[in-house]
């Protein structure tokens, strides 16, 4: 015993003399390593952090991710402006799962299918090299270089597949959001080892209507973003604005522009581009991906996933799906997803979302019944049989999950739609019958509101959060709140049908059409389709009257005669104005009621209309904000309706 001891003495003694630093006189040397090595034996993965040389010799930051002892394992790319070291390190954890457990990874699937993750930081950003533009279009009219996402994947799936020796050489790349965006790009001139991509809920057409714009209408909210996103390299400046409520941060600053310049956008390139093209012109439609991917060939499998309820990009998915679908002429090569999800929920809990509850998890549905056969088929040396759909969606109200061979369609095999205008009528009434002689004979023939842009209508109860994913904020639930707040307000206009006797469906993108005056030379028009609840329901009092959006949209009334070119509205004269409203797949079920509201602002997220012409918003002085009186008309020959794409057999 005694020799152990003074064995084990002897060790520490000259342990202790072997750690001993030999120190300069008056030196006090730092107790931190030049490079701390991650002891990596208790991990379940490998973690290598490259960075991958492109063809113009720019280098991106690369995190490859291999779980432990895999042979001929398929990759799973993701490309993305967020900090790839962020997004794989989510958690200090040993285990793969954990370490990625956030946004952008459909965990599960990655885990139980044993793939590869490589995350990147795009060129630009973060740890990667070379400059940064948002969302940077292909090489072409608006990016002159000779590098892109495209030729950044290219480079960057060939360094991989030859560099990394457990894989089997075939990679499939996936993404939300700009994560979808870039996993979109990947799609032109596809590297060969490209098998198969998956983007959800891509940012597609930032003005039509995805993040920046919806019809012209600006989305004012996301200008935090673009400080933080453009601001610096690694997103080190921070938006502070001073102003809990956004409702009265916005107000008080007049326009979107006078806020910009407050607070030192004008610094960023991306938001003088914004202040420069306020109308659909080449700079954004040279760059709408769907437009671009409608001219390529269809080279690499795509499952496009959507949310119902996106609150981010509900344009992208829908646009991209219906530019390649054509393509697909054997149907088995383009996918969609519907899922009654908000933006990126189909890789999280999606039990419910805000009040509607689904009776399930149906993100996990999603990912086990649909993604993880999907990837598995196209990725997996022994490619496994797959059992999915050409479309996948989920049919709101009935909460069932419909798998169809097209979109839209209202079910797998002998039903039709047919598009029926539900018409708004005197006595804020609305039925499928067109406005008759009765309102011509004494009924009033149309409904007044007076819109005061000193008094927008908030598109959610106050104060305006921000937006943002970290509770307490809601930001992710805004399409389904409750809008009985707004059904009670003299600037909104509200229709309502009778209560329903039997379940009518709807499956596709209802189209607005109002005729309308507007007192003012511009105007911005909001239109919502919602489902209003029984005034009681069974087991679920709180719902009891719950008016619930299916589709909502705006239309900046300036681009009424097309997005090109704003042009001033004729006052006082009714005008027709037509555009879609989101993809909706919902039964309103019997005892529920069909409701329209009409209203001409949706604040602080999308900026104020002057409602006096002005040739660019940005620059609208405060004399420019007018009031103006509203008129929608429900007459014989200036009906306003909703066109529904009610399915019937
Ligand atoms: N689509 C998300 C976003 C982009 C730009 C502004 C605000 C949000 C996203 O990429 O997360």
């Amino acid at each position: 015993m005694k020799t152990i001891l003074l064995l084990a003495t002897a060790s520490l003694l000259l342990a202790g003399a072997s750690f001993a630093q030999t120190v300069a006189p008056g030196s006090l040397p730092s107790e931190t390593p030049d490079v701390f090595k991650l002891a990596t034996d208790r991990l379940d993965y490998e973690r290598r952090d490259v960075m991958i040389p492109m063809r113009d010799g720019v280098k991106l930051h690369t995190v490859i991710l291999v779980p432990k002892g895999v042979k001929r394992a398929p990759i799973l790319l993701t490309r993305t402006p967020y900090d790839a070291t962020a997004m794989t390190s989510i958690n200090a954890t040993t285990h793969l799962a954990d370490a990625i457990d956030g946004y952008d990874h459909p965990v599960d699937v990655v885990i139980e299918g044993g793939y590869i993750r490589v995350v990147q930081d795009v060129r630009g950003k973060h740890g990667s090299e070379g400059d940064y533009v948002m969302n940077r279009p292909l090489k072409g009219p608006q990016n002159p270089t000779q590098v892109d996402h495209a030729t950044d994947t290219w480079d960057t799936i060939d360094w991989l597949v030859k560099n990394i020796p457990e894989t089997n050489g075939k990679v499939g790349i996936l993404g939300i959001s700009y994560d979808g965006f870039t996993t979109l790009e990947a799609l032109f001139n596809p590297h060969p080892a490209l098998k198969v991509a998956v983007p959800m809920n891509p940012m597609v057409d930032g003005w039509m209507g995805d993040d920046w714009f919806h019809n012209g209408a600006f989305r004012q909210q996301n200008m935090p973003y673009i400080y933080e996103q453009v601001g610096s390299r690694k997103n080190e400046e921070k938006w502070a604005s001073g102003v809990h409520d956004d409702y009265d941060l916005f107000m008080r600053a007049g326009s979107a522009g006078a806020l910009g310049s407050q607070m030192g956008l004008e610094q960023t390139g991306f938001w003088r581009k914004i202040l420069a093209h306020p109308d659909y012109d080449a700079f954004w439609s040279d760059q709408a991906v769907d437009k671009l991917l409608g001219k390529e060939p269809l080279k690499v499998p795509v499952m496009v996933v959507a949310g119902l309820w996106d609150q981010e990009d509900i344009y992208g998915a829908a646009a991209v799906y219906k530019a390649i679908e054509p393509k697909d002429t054997a149907n088995d090569k383009v996918f969609l997803v519907l899922g009654p999800w908000n933006h990126g929920q189909q890789i999280h809990d999606a039990a419910s979302l805000g009040a509607i509850k689904f009776g399930a998890d149906t993100a996990l549905e999603f990912r086990q019944d649909v993604l993880g056969p999907f990837l598995a088929h196209y990725l997996k040396d022994d490619a496994p049989a797959m059992d999915v759909a050409p479309v996948t969606a989920y049919e709101t109200g009935t909460n069932r999950w419909r798998k169809l061979e097209a979109w839209p369609s209202g079910c797998a095999k002998g039903c039709a739609i047919t598009p029926t205008p539900l018409y708004l009528h005197a006595g804020f009434k609305a039925d499928f019958v067109a406005p008759q002689a009765r309102e011509a004979a004494g009924e009033a023939t149309s409904d007044a509101y007076v819109s005061d842009p000193a008094k927008p209508v908030p598109y959610r109860a106050r104060p305006s959060q921000p937006t943002g994913y970290v509770p307490p904020l809601t930001w992710t639930q805004w399409l389904v709140d409750d809008q009985r707040e707004a059904s009670g307000r003299t600037d909104v206009l509200t229709y309502t049908t009778n209560v329903l006797t039997a379940p009518l469906k709807i499956s596709g993108e209802p189209i607005v059409n109002l005729t309308a005056a507007t007192s003012g030379t511009d105007g911005d028009w909001v239109v919502k389709l919602i489902d209003v609840y029984p005034d009681e329901v069974p087991g679920d009092p709180t719902m009891g009257g719950y008016q619930l959006p299916v589709a909502m949209d705006i239309l900046r009334g300036r681009y009424r005669e097309g997005f090109a070119q704003a042009k001033p509205i004729k006052a006082n004269a009714p005008l027709g104005y037509r555009f879609a409203l989101p993809n909706a797949n919902h039964v309103f079920l019997p005892g529920h009621r069909i409701m329209v509201q009409v209203q001409s602002s949706w604040f602080p997220l999308y900026d104020r209309n002057p409602q006096t012409f002005v040739p660019n918003i940005f620059l609208a002085k405060p004399a420019d904000y007018q009031k103006a009186t509203e008129t929608v008309f429900h007459a014989p020959g200036k009906a306003s309706f909703v066109e529904l794409p009610v399915v019937g057999k």
